[in-house]
């Protein structure tokens, strides 16, 4: 660190310089994120109220009151205008700060259960929950549509059992697990289940009201305690804003950690983070009332529009397949011509940035991808697979 500081006008030229390896988003090449530009009122907000800090509410009780309605129209979304939550850091800390919830109601009830069933394409922010609380992950098969395989959650499913995850809107495929057989089991067993919608919970409740087929994911399903909804994913809000809904208060109350010394009043934290963002959460707030209902849908419609479009153009391509038909904007891409890691290391090397997974690359269409990146994309990827099938025939003549 230096002794004496530069100017500050030094400094900001320093870091456009420095930064300019990092990519954008506005370019368009960014196709593997789940994250985007934020919506542009949101940032205006964001650095407005930068010092709001709801980990001392009693001091920002107007903005704890935003909290509340922000959930509050969350819960609206997913079936429980009454659910009770919290803006966390992100998806992350809302499902660790779910699963130490439902093992603390099992020790409640006198249980030593360790076990939480879920899929196979959880998140891994799972197996940090599953480290964090030194609990066990048992994770389920999937079906051939990649969603949760029910009979083998119902096999798995022991004494040993304090929760069961299902994901509506997974991270590699955007697929959603059958909620409604996940709750019964739930209900028939008396165990916790969790839904992971941190990205589904801003696609799904607009696609349904947009006439899309969407499965029941949400709290309409008895057995669904908590869910995860992350405003920023599909929300266009400012990272960082993660949700915790919880269909009962009560469970939320049990489960924090009395602060008594507060500025603003003693006051209770039931996550993990102490100090967080009041920003995030005004900017959130805004968001839901300035885009509405009818904004949402629009920018969903959209981009379901450019998925589809992007699938009809994988599907062109020679040796070129999609693992499963998009749910929602997330798709994949499978070859049965070329190796995955080579295409994907030969569309780095062209500047494109997808998801890497075992059997397949992932694209999530997020509101930054417009369609001419996608045209643009879908000639390039041709492009890339024939660079791969050249290479293979001029390596195997010798
Ligand atoms: N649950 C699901 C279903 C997720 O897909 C993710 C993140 C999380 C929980 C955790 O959310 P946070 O990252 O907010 O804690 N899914 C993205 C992923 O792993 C995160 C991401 C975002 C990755 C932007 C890359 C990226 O550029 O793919």
């Amino acid at each position: 660190m230096k002794l004496r500081g530069v100017s500050a006008k030094e400094v900001l030229r320093e870091i456009e310089e420095r930064l300019i390896s990092d990519m954008s988003y506005h370019s368009g090449r960014i196709l593997g994120s789940m994250c985007t530009i934020p919506h542009p009122l949101a940032r205006k907000i964001f650095s407005k109220y930068l010092e709001k800090n709801l980990g001392d509410p009693g001091l920002f009780p107007a903005t704890l009151q935003l909290e509340k309605e922000v959930i509050s129209m969350m819960g609206e979304l997913l079936g429980s205008p009454n659910a009770s939550g919290i803006i966390t850091s992100g998806g992350t800390e809302a499902n660790i700060s779910a699963m130490r919830i439902a093992r603390n109601i099992s020790r409640k009830k006198g249980k030593k259960s360790k076990t939480i069933i879920v899929p196979e394409s959880a998140h891994a922010s799972f197996d940090k929950a599953a480290d964090l609380l030194d609990v066990k992950l048992v994770k389920a098969r999937l079906d051939e549509e990649y969603r949760v395989d029910v009979d083998d959650v119902q096999e798995k499913v022991t004494d040993d059992t304090f929760a069961l995850v299902g994901i509506a809107g997974t991270t590699a495929l955007g697929t959603v697990d059958p909620i409604d057989a996940l709750s019964d089991i739930a209900e028939d067993k008396g165990i916790y289940l969790h839904v992971d919608a941190a990205f589904g919970g801003f696609v799904l409740p607009f696609l349904d009201k947009a006439g899309f087929k969407v499965p029941s994911f949400d709290f309409r399903n008895e057995g669904v305690c908590s869910i995860t909804v992350d405003p920023h994913k599909m929300g266009m809000a400012p990272i960082p804003a993660g949700g915790l809904l919880l269909r009962d208060e009560k469970l939320f109350i049990d489960n924090s950690f009395e602060i008594p010394y507060l500025a603003g009043g003693k006051n209770s934290h039931p996550i993990i983070l102490g100090t967080r963002s009041g920003a995030a959460v005004i900017a959130t707030w805004a968001l839901l009332n300035h885009l509405g209902i009818e904004g949402y849908i629009r920018i969903v419609k959209r981009c379901m529009k450019n998925t589809e479009i992007l699938e009809k153009g994988i599907q062109r391509v020679d040796g070129l397949g999609l693992p499963v038909k998009p749910t929602m904007n997330i798709i994949g891409i499978s070859s049965n011509a070329v190796d995955i890691c080579k295409l994907d290391l030969e569309l780095r090397r062209r500047g494109w940035a997808l998801g890497k997974f075992p059997e397949f690359l992932r694209i999530v269409v997020m509101p930054h991808v417009k369609r001419r990146h996608i045209m643009e994309f879908l000639s390039e990827l041709e492009d890339a697979v024939q660079t791969l099938l050249a290479k293979r025939t001029v390596t195997s003549a010798f």
